[in-house]
């Protein structure tokens, strides 16, 4: 080999740290692009439409994830670019969102609690175990109870809303919140972080059960996940 002269070796030290600088300047470039405005995305429906049939028909399923959830998604993120909103993550994002538009708090909470809700719905649902049966019980007293309570804040939601069950600080809570607004808004009297959530929205059930919400209710139990339940009550 060739001895180095030490000319030779600061230039060889140079184009080295040359090197170095490069993939150094591509992650910083990665880093800002990653801290560019928030934006949603429309989760993948986990089962087909027509997969909750006959408790929820599917083309109930095509129009509320195929149109009203997709609308939610595109107009979130258009108010996200027209106001320049930059929160980095959607906790930041509706924990400041009394300070935002109505577009950005109608859409944003549509996208978030519809990604939400397609979760926590199964063909085949099979009942809370473990630590979600305990934690209901020691609630609420019973699963029963529980359902009646649930069922109670998506019948007496007046117009358009949702129900839900948070975790707040070691127990449970149901409540329920007007159009599109959710437990993790700043504005939200309930507060918590979702584990389960009813849209109780018309167009969640109209075609199949029009006017009869409590009917809409009492079919939504045979399709709740209660393992994605259990999922978030880890989380
Ligand atoms: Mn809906």
């Amino acid at each position: 080999m060739k001895p180095i002269s030490r000319r030779n070796f600061v230039k060889q030290s140079m184009t080295a740290s040359v090197a170095l600088t490069t993939p150094l300047i591509s992650h910083a470039h990665f880093l800002t692009n990653e801290m560019a405005p928030l934006q949603f995305t429309q989760v993948l429906l986990p089962y087909p439409s027509q997969a909750l049939e006959p408790h929820i028909d599917g083309l109930t399923m095509e129009i509320h994830y195929g149109k009203h959830h997709a609308a939610y998604i595109k107009n979130v993120n258009d108010a996200i670019t027209a106001e320049n909103i930059s929160y980095a993550s959607e906790k930041d994002f509706f924990n400041n969102i009394s300070k935002l538009s109505a577009k950005a708090r109608n859409n944003g909470g549509g996208a978030w609690n519809h990604n939400f809700f397609w979760q926590v719905m199964k063909p085949t649902s099979t009942g809370p175990t473990g630590k979600v049966a305990e934690a209901i019980q020691s609630s609420f007293g019973s699963f029963d109870k529980f359902k009646e309570v649930f069922t109670q804040a998506a019948l007496t939601r007046f117009g358009s809303g949702w129900a839900w069950l948070v975790k707040d600080g070691n127990s449970l809570r149901v409540g329920s919140t007007p159009n599109q607004d959710n437990p993790l808004m700043d504005v939200s009297e309930l507060k918590g972080s979702p584990l389960l959530a009813l849209d109780v929205w018309e167009h969640a059930y109209y075609l199949k059960y029009q006017n009869k919400r409590n009917e809409y209710v009492a079919n939504w139990w045979n399709v709740v996940n209660w393992e994605e339940v259990a999922k978030n009550l880890s989380n």
